[in-house]
């Protein structure tokens, strides 16, 4: 008799079609009011003998049962979370939505842009602190006391703040990256190749200039560095960026304190009707400073001058994305218009790498 149970029980265990189905059978089987359970309860009306024999095969039973339950219940559980990883797949290959409202900002493109071609010729991106000392802003770039930049009229000047280095002086709002290759130069040792993108401030406002804008500046230490090498990056950086492969450069003598020589680099260009193409047509559109790193500079950051040469560059982001994608006013990138950013804007997940040639 226990055994047409046994076997009825095991084919009601493995016709369960899901969880809750095979719950029930649980406890028809083996719960309070349950068939199993049933038996058990009439074991005390039976002699010792005939108790301990129906005992042992109802033991047995109820552990064929629930050895059976638990096995069916694995099966279940795997096959249901088969059919929900079938369900719930997700493509991620799959092209966005249209209907995506959300944009990219150009100076985050344009950015992320100039990084993959750096990061494509080796260079790591380094950062820092917005909020500068005196020191790394200026000292250790070989800014002579007094000069211009230093002046209230260009950086801003944190109030009753003075630095923590004891020297006295105001902590400020960096007015250029180059204390991110300070700090860098002060902390690792040569070989160097790293570029540093980021906000910068100055107090300044009008058509051409914004209190924050954005820069890109470059740093690369080493035994036999050479202005040779310098003008072979720069050249490749250009020709990648504007995606014109004979894109000429032009080096004029400049000055900046912390390089010597220094130099501005103009890329050709044609001016007609307003228009404005890139390419070798004789006219001259500047777009970037560099230079060798001045030797006090390199001593100021712990670096022996007699061993080691750099160079070093640096560029606006604002600029360099209105020149690419066509930007006539420079005040809209810190509008928030969200028309703007429609328009400007750059699709997610469009993100710029080397293969796509960063041109669309
Ligand atoms: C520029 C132009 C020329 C520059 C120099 C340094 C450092 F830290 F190595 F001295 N960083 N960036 C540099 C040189 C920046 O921007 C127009």
């Amino acid at each position: 008799m226990l055994d047409a149970l046994k076997d009825e029980l095991l084919s009601l265990v493995n016709a369960a079609a899901d969880l809750p189905a095979l719950d029930e059978v649980r406890v028809n089987a083996l719960g309070k009011k349950g068939r199993i359970t049933g038996f058990m309860k009439e074991l005390g009306g039976l002699s010792p003998d005939e108790r301990k024999e129906r005992g042992q095969a109802l033991n047995a039973l109820k552990d064929v049962i629930a050895q059976a339950l638990d096995a069916r219940k694995l099966d279940l559980a795997a096959a249901h979370m088969k059919a929900r990883l079938e369900a719930e797949r997700v493509d991620v290959t799959l092209p966005i939505r249209p209907e995506t409202e959300g944009r990219i900002h150009p100076i985050s493109q344009t950015m992320d842009e100039m990084i993959a071609i750096f990061a494509e010729m080796g260079f790591s991106v380094a950062e820092g602190p917005d909020i500068e000392d005196d020191f790394h802003n200026f000292t250790a770039l070989n800014f002579p006391v007094g000069h211009p930049a230093r002046d209230m009229h260009d950086t801003f000047y944190l109030p009753d703040a003075p630095s923590e280095n004891g020297d006295g002086k105001k902590m400020l709002l960096r007015t250029h990256t180059s204390p991110v290759q300070v700090r860098t130069m002060l902390n690792k040792k040569p070989p160097i190749r790293i570029i540093a993108p980021g906000r910068t401030y100055r107090s300044d406002y009008d058509m051409t200039h914004t209190p924050m804008f954005h820069q890109i500046e470059g740093l690369v230490i080493d035994e036999a560095t050479n202005m040779g090498h310098l003008k072979g990056c720069l050249v490749e950086f250009c020709r990648a960026f504007f995606d014109v492969d004979d894109l000429p450069l032009r080096f004029r003598p400049s000055f900046f304190p912390f390089t010597e020589p220094s130099a501005e680099v103009d890329i050709g260009c044609l001016r007609k009707g307003g228009e404005l193409k890139l390419g070798n047509y004789g006219d001259w559109l500047e777009i970037l400073g560099c230079g060798m790193v001045h030797p006090n500079v390199l001593e100021a950051c712990g670096i022996d001058s007699t061993k080691y040469q750099g160079f070093a560059f640096g560029m606006g982001v604002e600029r360099v994305a209105m020149l690419k994608y066509g930007i006539p006013d420079l005040r809209t990138f810190f509008e928030a218009d969200l028309r703007w950013l429609k328009h400007y804007g750059f699709v997610p997940l469009d993100i710029p790498n080397i293969a796509h040639g960063l041109t669309r």
